[in-house]
């Protein structure tokens, strides 16, 4: 080698990794060595070396896992062993492919855990102290691993473990709303993952790399296209992509499903018809489903979106949402698949509140259903709003397995501009007590089977991922992605909790960073709410592309107005859903509508949800509403400031690129968040009569200033 070239090698050695979009990159996965000097001298004592009994593409991942995680967080070589020599052996594997663990009498135990539990204990085998993770089936040692290396990540005391760990719920999806364009609906990340074009030939390392991350934290299942569904998806050319998707995601333990479109059988079987009872259709649905599993022999089934915005569906025909979820099941069923079928259902024919569609088209059809479907609700009645009651299916359909459908890419929250940590609003419907059997009938246990003993359980995430080098195009959405996998796999965790877990991997251990960003994000939601739709409001945003405020939208199908839903005149404001207005209270069972109905006791932050009120209501502030709505507005937009100042603390702790890109993206969401504040106060305004309470900054432009923004080529739309 010549001396220049021996020089750079040498210089290269000393340069730290160049680090662009790195840290990024790698998401809560970055595995940085461990800061603390004590902390690291524990963990090289307890873990030294690993082995991974048996042999499957799961358990080679599980091991490329161990390794990448160990080396990564002891800043050292951790050896691969086949012999238990030394202290602080990982030793990983099942009953069935390891004797060691076979003869450790941990079968009782294991029994509880189901196909994905997994145990880690620390044990001694041949005087040596050994951890051991052990479970029935490979997918749970890889979770297991997972489960280890981040409490490794977060600096738990990993000297003495005896922890047992088993999902909650069986199905854990993200729903991509991905298109076979890679235009994402709702998506603010960029493109789609999926490079439909260059697949199956082409295998973009961004796949498995998606597939560790959705393992790490226990989700099982993807949904690849959009629920507006493209029949082109269900041919063959498009199947054989879906295989090598599938064949990518399957050691692990993610399986495939898809959106089927109702009139596939028209679009693209040449049949006259989809009507669901018709028996051509139904050997159609049938043939395809054999199709389908010959190309994936482990696909998970269909998700659908039917009779709804426009879809087709079995109602075309006469036919009931039953009637078109059996039939799609019944063609799955010999193959073990599944139907996951929306019950984001509403009709502008119907002059019915919005809110009471979907529970008014599904009660009846509760005990139709066949075993292996699932009705798959939205947390809230309207659509994903900043605040949301819990939806009054949940609690409604004892013999239907309901399944939770949150959102994790933010349509009504900023989009991947603001930093809104969404835990808090998914637990705030988990922990809702429905009282479907008294107290203690939460949201949680009617999605997780167990308060009506359901066979079959799930939760689904409207993913937020996309093409851009962070995933999720604002950094802090990354958290939103992995608060949802831990929700879905544990529903009764902690918002909190989750949220430090995430930034101590994300970001590290310091503990007074962490107190910083877990503050703000655990704030964050409240303070979107207060800058957009407080108090109960809600679907006030633009219209179409839904970014920014529209609170004037009057005009087009009333139920996709704003006026329709805060029916805001000179008298008052809110959308009566008690006994006096559409009644919407009556699907709830009565200790919640009772709470509700009277202004007094409803909670303020649904007050204007469920009541229409005179503007000089009082509030439990003394003020009145129309000066509270003012200062909760103001107040939101002032958090924001908060919330920039607070991260600027962070700065030397937090790598430049994300503390940058986090810094721009507050100043943008401070300046959108006094847009929210100033366009609907103003508008407000203009019904109320009522002058801004003293004290608060006028707006700086009249409302025609901001009812005349006009947006082009707004993402996601
Ligand atoms: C709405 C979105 C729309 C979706 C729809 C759905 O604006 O793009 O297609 O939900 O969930 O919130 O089907």
């Amino acid at each position: 080698m010549r001396p220049f070239s021996l020089f750079l090698c040498i210089l290269f050695l000393f340069i730290p990794r160049i680090s662009l979009g790195e840290n990024n990159d790698l998401l809560w996965l970055g595995y940085h060595r461990i800061s603390d000097e004590r902390t690291l001298e524990q963990y090289r004592n307890t873990v030294s070396a690993w082995m991974i009994e048996g042999d499957s593409e799961t358990l080679r991942v599980a091991g490329e896992e161990l390794q990448r995680g160990l080396d990564g967080l002891l800043g050292t070589s951790v050896p691969r062993v086949n012999r238990i020599t030394r202290n602080g052996t990982v030793v990983a594997g099942t009953p069935g492919h390891s004797e060691r663990i076979a003869s450790m009498g941990l079968k009782k135990r294991l029994e509880t855990l189901g196909e994905e539990g997994y145990l880690i204990v620390s044990d001694s085998i041949d005087n040596k102290k050994v951890l051991v993770i052990a479970a029935n089936r490979d997918i749970g040692v890889l979770y297991g691993v997972f489960h280890l290396l981040r409490m490794m990540q977060t600096c738990r005391d990993i000297g003495r473990i005896e922890l047992e760990n088993s999902p909650e719920t069986d199905i854990r999806v993200l729903n991509h709303w991905d298109n076979l364009d890679r235009t994402v609906e709702r998506g603010y990340a960029g493109f789609s993952l999926w490079d439909w074009h260059r697949l199956p030939g082409y295998i973009s390392p961004v796949y498995r790399e998606y597939a560790r991350m959705n393992a790490s934290v226990g989700i099982n299942g993807t949904v690849l296209n959009n629920v507006n569904a493209n029949a082109l998806i269900l041919t063959p050319r498009y199947l054989k992509k879906v295989a090598a998707l599938a064949d990518v995601f399957r050691p692990y333990g993610i399986r495939v499903y898809l959106s089927a479109r109702f009139s596939a059988p028209v679009e693209t079987g040449n049949l006259k018809t989809a009507d669901p009872l018709d028996e051509e259709v139904r050997a159609w649905w049938n043939d395809k489903a054999g199709e389908i599993y010959r190309y994936i022999p482990d696909f998970g089934g269909f998700l659908v979106k039917a009779n709804s915005e426009g879809q087709p569906g079995p109602q075309d025909y006469g036919r009931t949402h039953a009637d078109g979820a059996n039939m799609l099941a019944d063609a799955l069923d010999p193959h073990g698949g599944i139907v996951m079928w929306r019950a984001f259902v509403y009709d502008n024919r119907v002059p019915e509140d919005r809110a009471k569609q979907a529970y008014n088209e599904f009660v009846p059809l509760d005990g139709h259903f066949r075993d292996n479907v699932l009705v798959q609700v939205k947390n809230g009645p309207i659509d994903f709003q900043p605040r949301e009651p819990f939806h009054p299916l949940f609690g409604a359909m004892p013999q239907t397995p309901l399944m939770m459908e949150f959102q994790i890419t933010q349509e009504y929250l900023g989009f991947a501009t603001h930093l809104v940590y969404l835990g808090t609003l998914f637990k705030e419907c988990l922990d809702a007590d429905t009282y479907a059997r008294g107290k203690g009938s939460t949201v949680a246990r009617v999605i997780d089977g167990s308060l009506e003993n359901k066979k079959i359980s799930g939760m689904a995430g409207v993913a937020n991922t996309g093409n851009d080098r962070n995933w999720t195009g604002h950094p802090f959405g990354q958290a939103n992605w992995f608060c949802f996998g831990r929700l879905a796999w544990d529903p009764y965790l902690d918002a909190g909790d989750i949220a430090e877990e995430w930034i101590r991997m994300t970001f590290g251990n310091r503990n007074d960073m962490v107190y910083i960003i877990k503050n703000m994000m655990m704030a964050s939601r409240e303070i979107a709410v207060h800058y957009m739709t407080p108090l109960g409001l809600h679907h006030i945003m633009a219209e179409g592309h839904h970014y920014g405020p529209g609170p004037w939208v009057s005009s087009g199908r009333p139920d996709w107005t704003s006026v329709y839903y805060h029916q805001a005149d000179s008298e008052g404001i809110g959308f009566d859903r008690t006994r006096s207005g559409s009644n919407a209270l009556e699907q709830y069972h009565p200790p919640v509508r009772d709470l509700y109905e009277n202004p007094e006791t409803c909670p303020e932050e649904y007050l204007l949800w469920f009541h229409h009120l005179p503007w000089d209501f009082t509030m439990s502030s003394g003020k009145t509403l129309w000066e509270e709505l003012c200062y909760r507005y103001y107040r939101g937009a002032e958090n924001v400031v908060w919330l920039r100042n607070e991260w600027e603390k962070t700065k030397e702790w937090v790598d430049r690129e994300r503390f940058e890109q986090v810094r721009m993206l507050l100043k943008i969401q401070e300046k959108e968040a006094d847009w929210w504040r100033n366009a609907c106060v103003l508008y407000f305004q203009s019904v109320s009569g009522k002058p801004i309470p003293e004290g608060l900054e006028p707006p700086e432009h009249d409302l025609s200033y901001y009812e005349n923004l006009r947006f082009h080529y707004v993402p996601g739309h």
